[in-house]
C-alpha cells in the first residue's frame, strides 16, 4: 500500500507525463502545418523555392558570420598594449641576423627561379597598425601593438599566390624561418584576411630579434603559433604546406 506522499508524486508523474505527452503531440501537428504551409507555397521558375532559399539564405549569413574573412578579429586601443610583450618560441631565430641583408625569398610556383625582396618592397606599401588580443595554445594571451603591411597588399602589388595566367589563388601559402627549422602552413582566404600582417614593427618601434626581426607574420584569426617569426621564405600550393605544430599533433588550422 502506498502511503499518502508517494501517491501524491505517482499523480505528479502522471501529470507531467500527460503534459509532455501533449507537448510532443503538438509538435507534431505543428510540423504537420509547417509541412502542408511549405507544400503550398506557389512555385518560382528557380530550382530552389523560397522557403528553402530563406533559409539556406540564414545559413550562409550564419557562415559568413563566423568563417568569413570579413569577420574582424576585435581590436583595443593602443593604451591597452603591453609595453613589454611576452617572448615565446625561438625556434628558428637563435641565430644572429644581419637585418640589412635579410631578403624574403619567394619560390615560385611553376618552378622557375625564386623572387627575391628587400625590406624597401615591404616598406613601399601602406602601413598598416593592428592592437589585438595575441592568444597562444599553451593559455595566455595577451594584447600587443604590432605595425606592418597587410599580407594581401604584398601579394596584390607582386602579383604572386596566382595560379600563372589565371585569377585563381593557390589554396596554401607556407612560410618558413631562412634556415628552414620552424615553418607554418595557411590556408589563403587567412592569409588574404585583412587583418593579417607582415610586421616590421612592435610598439612603433623595429622589431626585435625575438619577436622575429626584420619581418615576422601577425595572424588575429589564428593562435600564436601560426604567426611566424623571422620569415625568410614564401610559397604557394593547392596541398597544405609543412607546419611545424601540426607535425608534432596540433590541428593544422588553429583558427580561433
Ligand atoms: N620562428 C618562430 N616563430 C614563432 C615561434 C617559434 O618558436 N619560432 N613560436 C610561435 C609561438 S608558439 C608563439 S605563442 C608566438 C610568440 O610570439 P612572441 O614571442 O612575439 O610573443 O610566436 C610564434 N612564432
Ligand atoms: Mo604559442
Amino acid at each position: 500500500m502506498k502511503n499518502q506522499k508517494e501517491q501524491w508524486s505517482d499523480k505528479k508523474i502522471q501529470r507531467r507525463t500527460f503534459f509532455s505527452f501533449l507537448g510532443f503531440a503538438l509538435a507534431n501537428v505543428g510540423a504537420w502545418f509547417s509541412w502542408k504551409w511549405y507544400q503550398n507555397l506557389p512555385k518560382t521558375n528557380n530550382k530552389l523555392d523560397e522557403a528553402t532559399r530563406d533559409v539556406l539564405g540564414f545559413n550562409e549569413k550564419v557562415k559568413d558570420q563566423f568563417f568569413s574573412h570579413k569577420h574582424l578579429a576585435k581590436t583595443y586601443p593602443k593604451a591597452r598594449a603591453a609595453k613589454r610583450p611576452r617572448l615565446n618560441g625561438f625556434i628558428g631565430i637563435q641565430e644572429n641576423i644581419d637585418v640589412t641583408k635579410w631578403q624574403l625569398e619567394v619560390l615560385n610556383p611553376s618552378g622557375k627561379p625564386s623572387t627575391f625582396f628587400q625590406m624597401s618592397h615591404i616598406k613601399a606599401l601602406p602601413k598598416q597598425e593592428i592592437i589585438f588580443d595575441f592568444k597562444c595554445i599553451e593559455g595566455w594571451y595577451q594584447i600587443v601593438h604590432y605595425g606592418g603591411i597587410r599580407f594581401s597588399d604584398f601579394l596584390q602589388k607582386y602579383n604572386l599566390g596566382k595560379k600563372e595566367g589565371t585569377n585563381e589563388w593557390y589554396k596554401y601559402v607556407g612560410l618558413e624561418t631562412p634556415d628552414g627549422k620552424y615553418y607554418v602552413g595557411l590556408d589563403i582566404e587567412s592569409a588574404l584576411h585583412p587583418q593579417t600582417l607582415l610586421c616590421y614593427e612592435v610598439n612603433n618601434q623595429p622589431l626585435p630579434k625575438f619577436h622575429g626581426a626584420p619581418l615576422r607574420l601577425i595572424i588575429p584569426v589564428k593562435y600564436g603559433i601560426k604567426n611566424l617569426k623571422r620569415i625568410g621564405k614564401m610559397y604557394f600550393s593547392d596541398t597544405p604546406p609543412r607546419d611545424y605544430w601540426h607535425e608534432l599533433g596540433y590541428d593544422y588550422d588553429v583558427t580561433l
